[in-house]
């Protein structure tokens, strides 16, 4: 199995990327996350936005399966599968749901709320999709999964959940005259989920793989968003490392192949926490207009910044990183300068390039390499010998640094606007 996932703080183009290597493989699978996930296809000249649904659901002949590690909201997948609905794709065939994965319930979206209310201005920036609401059930060992719709008691265990949830929103103050409303979609969809194959994915991935054939897992959001990881708090609430594909998938470690870690020519993060090489001025609101950065699940605006090397480096250590894809080069077009963060100055005057415990604490100001820009356009960039030498150089210095070839560079939001080295 071939791992797929994201080396920032996520939209990194992984759906994209899933895309274009889809053909290569017979099954893609999602292991972590959840409706949080927004993953943006392009082709045809029609965009296509997946929450929960894996990217290879456009490829006829290809496998779709939501593991355990998932958090799935059965509303959500519903209106996803209505909305693909004009792509004539067997969901019968073509998508497999973990009975082990986790329910989404309406009261997990509003804790969600009411947690982010109650703290202030120190709030994740969560997409309030129920997302850590929903793990920590899971963890608590109280949550519904998927294979409970199917008994006879799924609505009385859904209910002593719920009083569960009352009490904690009533401490909270929360108001709950959404949630009559709420539930009524949630058990038409239920009862539409009923009717997609629910099986036990650990079985189905296993076996895949035993007989010969090829399984991506696709991960959401980014390394920098791992729950152990990433800068917590300010993270999600799930492991989204190659090895969070293992536990989310049931696959053992000695079955995984190639590591792909998929990055952006600069950086972008949605939500709060830590980002040292933001930038607050008119560069960073270039970059956000020019790579149209809003959040394609709640369309806020995307924090805009610099590359950053140190973290880089931290994201491929942890995952085992074998090959680089590099996204959105375009995007760069603009800029006669761009610059590259190789270490972060403490307020102790410390160079460092490590992201250790404290780091997340401490205000870490980036120190810049800055090299020259393409300035022009990657229209014609249609093979890597057609590229100019500065994007050329801008490559050769990363993968220099960061000691793992860069094996696929996009310079365009199309299936063909990607090329391999
Ligand atoms: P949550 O909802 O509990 O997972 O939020 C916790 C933090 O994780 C961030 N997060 C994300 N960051 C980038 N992209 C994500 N997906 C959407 C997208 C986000 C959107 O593709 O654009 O539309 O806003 C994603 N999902 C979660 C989140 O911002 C919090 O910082
Ligand atoms: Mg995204």
């Amino acid at each position: 199995m071939d791992i797929l996932l994201g080396l920032q703080w996520g939209d990194e183009g992984k759906g994209k990327v899933v895309d274009v290597l889809a053909p290569q493989y017979d099954v893609v699978a999602r292991f972590q996350g959840g409706p949080n996930a927004g993953h943006t296809l392009e082709f045809d000249g029609i965009k296509h936005v997946l929450h929960q649904i894996p990217s290879g659901i456009f490829r006829e002949n290809i496998l779709n399966i939501i593991g355990n590690g998932v958090v799935l909201d059965p509303v959500v997948l519903r209106k996803e599968i209505e909305g693909l609905h004009k792509f004539n794709i067997s969901f019968k065939k073509n998508l497999f749901v973990s009975k082990k994965a986790t329910i989404i319930i309406p009261t997990h979206k509003l804790l969600d709320a009411a947690y982010e209310k109650s703290k202030g201005d120190k709030k994740i920036g969560s997409t309030l999709k129920g997302i850590g609401p929903t793990y920590q059930d899971k963890i608590g060992r109280i949550a519904l999964r998927v294979g409970d719709i199917l008994a006879p008691d799924f609505e009385d265990r859904y209910n002593a959940l719920v009083e569960k949830h009352k009490t904690i929103l009533s401490f909270y103050e929360f108001d709950l005259v959404q949630l009559p409303e709420l539930e009524k979609t949630f058990f038409e969809a239920v009862e539409f989920f009923r009717t997609l194959n629910l099986v036990d994915s650990e079985y189905e991935v296993n076996g895949y793989l035993d007989s010969g054939k090829r399984v991506l897992a696709e991960g959401a959001q980014g390394s920098l968003l791992d729950i152990d990881f990433g800068s917590y708090p300010f993270v999600t609430s799930s492991n989204t490392m190659a090895a969070g594909a293992c536990t989310g998938l049931g696959v053992a470690p000695s079955k995984i192949g190639e590591v792909f870690g998929i990055f952006k020519a600069y950086c972008t993060r949605v939500g709060s926490g830590p980002f040292p090489t933001e930038l607050y001025d008119e560069v960073g609101e270039a970059m956000r207009k020019e790579g149209n950065e809003f959040g394609s699940t709640t369309g806020r605006p995307r924090r805009c910044g610099w590359i950053d090397l140190p973290a880089l480096k931290y994201s491929i250590m942890i995952n085992g990183v074998t090959q680089l894809f590099m996204m959105k080069a375009d995007v760069l077009n603009i800029f006669e300068e761009i610059k590259i963060c190789t270490h972060y100055e403490l307020p102790d005057g410390k160079k460092v390039d490590r992201l250790t415990y404290e780091l997340n604490t401490q205000d870490a100001k980036p120190i810049y390499k800055t090299v020259r820009g393409w300035h022009t356009s990657l229209a014609e960039a249609s093979d890597y010998d057609k590229f100019p030498i500065e994007l050329r150089n801008y490559v050769d210095l990363l993968e220099d640094e960061l000691g793992v070839p860069i094996k696929m560079v996009s310079v365009g939001p199309d299936r063909n606007q990607t090329i391999l080295r």
